[in-house]
């Protein structure tokens, strides 16, 4: 819990970068005094609708994490922060996957629920994405479907989820605990989800595996901070880049597993890493999942071009006179880092109060 005076701190510095970045918002003198006086009055203080949006926005620009940023001013906000139950937010949120999916030209999109109030935190919502595949299982190797999940996947049968038809990629349903409730579970309609099955370019049989993945990666257990306000609960989204889902997702061997499998399909040695088997499975691997999104006419990323974006982007805000803090070893991208641009360089790990934030204890 943060004291007044450092809410106060956090507000004073971002009222002064919005009235800094958006000169039509004129002198912020008053908008200062008024936020003094509510903050003195009432401990906490509300964002004009104007401020949460570029708020949101900044706090992606300050999101060292994050490849994909050239296009931080374009985040579309949804504002509801007028909701706290979580029937209204589970609603809400199987609209912002409707809206921002928009059919596969994906849309970066952000949903904002109520605030932590002084006396009484806001909602949380637990799934770490709003759509995520279960895993079934206590231990990776034994898992079917995303060992990852498995706690989350647990936690909704322990709330009564019946569970799922067994599949490797079950949907789960979305863990929403509202304000003075427990956390509840919430079917995620079908229509809400877009999901891309995997092809590969070459043929090979590869459609029948059944591979899929979903087309939006939207993280919902990060905590967005606006100048001293904590807003625990507000999905955002962009869209993917491919090596995510084929050298993370669907390759680590806490995750999906399938280098072996890729492998055997491919006909390859591997018998001896020397072969480099797995450095093979894993490029076909990442080209089957952009094919894939590409004939679906979903939006994906290749890390080349998501690498030249990001010095892009870099180059733009400097010329602005904004540093940009990036963090090296999330940047570079987890294949063929050293033939994208993003590799040869340094970055400052600076930190911001308006950002996204873990919860404590979360899954990072
Ligand atoms: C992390 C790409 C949009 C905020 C990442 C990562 C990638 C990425 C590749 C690293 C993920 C990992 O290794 O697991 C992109 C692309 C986007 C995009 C291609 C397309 C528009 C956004 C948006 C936001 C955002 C809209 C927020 C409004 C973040 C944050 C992280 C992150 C906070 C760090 C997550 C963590 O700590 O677990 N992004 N992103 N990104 N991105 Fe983006
Ligand atoms: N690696 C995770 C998603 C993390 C965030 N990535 C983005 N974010 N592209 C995965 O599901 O594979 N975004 O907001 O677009």
């Amino acid at each position: 819990r943060s004291t007044t005076a450092q809410v106060w701190e956090a507000a004073e510095e971002f009222i002064r970068l919005f009235h800094r970045e958006n000169v039509d918002a004129g002198d912020p003198r008053a908008r200062l005094a008024a936020v003094r006086a509510e903050l003195a009055e009432t401990g906490s203080y509300a964002h004009t609708p104007e401020e949460l949006v570029h708020g949101a926005r900044v706090a992606w620009r300050n999101s060292n994490r994050c490849i994909g940023r050239l296009y931080w001013n374009s985040l579309r906000v949804r504002d509801r922060r007028g909701l706290t139950d979580a029937d209204d937010i589970a609603a809400e949120c199987f609209d912002h996957l409707r809206e921002a999916t928009n059919r596969g030209r994906v849309r970066p999109t952000i949903t904002v629920f109520a605030p932590d109030a002084p006396d009484r935190p806001g909602p949380l919502i637990w799934s770490e994405q709003l759509i995520r595949y279960a895993g079934y299982g206590d231990h990776p190797s034994i898992t079917v479907g995303d060992a990852r999940n498995a706690p989350l996947t647990e936690a909704l049968l322990q709330l009564g989820w019946p569970g799922g038809p067994g599949t490797p990629f079950d949907l789960l349903p979305l863990v929403v605990q509202g304000v003075d409730d427990k956390p509840r579970w919430f079917e995620t309609p079908a229509d809400a989800v877009l999901e891309v099955p995997i092809d590969h370019p070459d043929g090979g049989g590869w459609a029948d595996w059944g591979l899929r993945w979903h087309a939006v990666p939207a993280i919902s257990n990060m905590c967005l901070e606006i100048g001293g306000i904590h807003y625990p609960a507000a999905p955002f989204n962009g869209w993917y880049m491919g090596t995510e889902i084929g050298a993370r997702n669907l390759a680590d061997t806490d995750r999906y597993n399938l280098l072996p499998a890729v492998a055997r399909r491919l006909g390859l040695d591997t018998s001896s890493d020397r072969s480099l088997w797995k450095d093979r499975a894993l490029v076909e691997l990442n080209r089957a999942v952009l094919h894939s999104f590409d004939r679906a006419g979903v939006t994906i990323a290749d890390h080349h071009t998501e690498s030249r974006r990001f010095l892009s982007h870099m180059e733009r805000e400097e010329r602005k006179g904004r540093e940009v803090g990036a963090d090296w070893s999330w940047i570079v991208p987890p294949i063929s880092g050293s033939a994208t641009p993003v590799f040869h360089r340094t970055y400052e790990d600076r930190s911001s109060s308006t950002a996204y934030v873990h919860h404590p204890g979360a899954q990072e």
